[in-house]
């Protein structure tokens, strides 16, 4: 529950959080996360606006590859780090998942050297640096965080053995394996011309945007309403030759003006998921990231990718499918897990999930 606070632009990010604390007292928890989120988020703002000066330490790549095969660059390790930190300080986290981390990070053990907060305990997934291969070209990058409950039969006692052990470790991946459905809270940075942080409690999609005088993120975007049906598509186009039928036939259609709308669509594509939903958000379009004949699971990850963007994208009131099916209902088998994604405009993406159904 939202009051007249929450929707009066110019009002700072700690100040919404603090309302919003105020008028729901069960997530309090919550918003102490969103301080850590807001710190990490400026701390990456400034590392990507200086990494290309020839005197920074965060050129160029790590040398270490990560569980997908990914070459790390020096700022997806740092990022990490640095939002793995801030997160786990503020006591509230009992599991972590992350792009650059194998496999999800248990925090609850009373080992960690972090003293955790008896309240409500989260589950935390994140992108630390989306769309990181960019950032040499100045292109637009950014952070994207999904927030899960934890279960509090997830911790790994330190002095457990063998069987014991794994027998925790398994509740725990199992902790962080839920469907969207269960997110509570998810937001994005977006790291360009401004630094912007948009974010959703489950009711309605607020956006912010750094006052670098003030240093404090300000309400920008209350309540933001994709437009319901556009002419913007936003795919890696060359791909598609590959893509399923129905995709191809729709995306052909609305090329023509000859779609639902009759409205003739242009393209637009950054190649950074951020800026590419960022801009879907507020000028209404349809992001794709689908499946293809060689990755039939498209590219873009489920867990901390697909789901939080989702469920921001429909906190909006936009669609978000896989084609077949909602993104935000897929239960992850696995954390790396890769998901076929077309988001945005109620409409347009509606028309989409007709054009698989007609296929069926
Ligand atoms: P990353 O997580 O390795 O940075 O890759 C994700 C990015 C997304 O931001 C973007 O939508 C997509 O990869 C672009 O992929 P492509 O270059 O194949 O179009
Ligand atoms: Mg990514």
């Amino acid at each position: 529950v939202f009051d007249e606070v929450c929707e009066t632009t110019g009002v700072t990010l700690k100040r919404f959080m603090s309302e919003v604390a105020m008028l729901n007292p069960d997530i309090t928890e919550l918003t102490v996360l969103f301080g850590a989120i807001e710190t990490a988020c400026k701390a990456i703002s400034n590392l990507v606006k200086r990494s290309q000066l020839p005197s920074s330490e965060t050129l160029g790549y790590q040398g270490e590859v990560n569980v997908q095969g990914e070459d790390q660059k020096k700022l997806d390790v740092i990022t990490n780090d640095l939002l793995k930190r801030a997160l786990r300080f503020t006591g509230r986290l009992g599991v972590l998942a992350s792009e650059e981390e194998d496999v999800p990070v248990d925090l609850s053990g009373a080992n960690k050297g972090v003293l955790i907060d008896e309240g409500e305990r989260y589950v935390a997934v994140f992108d630390p640096l989306d769309g990181s291969s960019n950032v040499d070209a100045g292109i637009p990058t950014g952070t994207i965080i999904g927030i899960y409950e934890h279960d509090e039969n997830c911790a790994i006692d330190p002095n457990c053995v063998d069987e014991d052990c794994s027998e925790q470790e398994a509740q725990c991946l199992a902790n962080t394996l839920q469907p969207g459905t269960n997110l509570v809270a998810a937001a994005y940075c977006l790291y360009s011309s401004s630094t912007f942080l948009v974010l959703t409690l489950g009711s309605g999609t607020y956006g912010f945007t750094l006052d670098e005088n003030l240093g404090e993120f300000v309400l920008s975007h209350p309540d933001i309403k994709i437009p319901e049906e556009s002419s913007i598509i936003s795919f890696n186009e060359a791909n598609t030759p590959n893509w399923d039928t129905p995709l191809q036939e729709t995306v052909a259609k609305w090329k023509a003006g000859k779609g639902k709308s009759g409205k003739k669509f242009s393209s637009r594509y950054i190649g950074s998921m951020v800026g590419d939903v960022h801009r879907t958000l507020l000028y209404g379009g349809v992001f794709g990231y689908p499946g293809d004949k060689k990755n039939p699971n498209g590219k873009l990850r489920l867990l901390y990718e697909g789901a939080p963007m989702s469920f921001i994208v429909e906190q909006a009131g936009g669609l978000s499918t896989t084609g077949k099916e909602r993104v935000m209902e897929i239960s992850p088998e696995v954390v790396h897990q890769r998901v076929p994604v077309i988001m945005g405009s109620k409409n347009d993406v509606q028309e989409v999930i007709d054009a698989y159904a007609a296929a069926q």
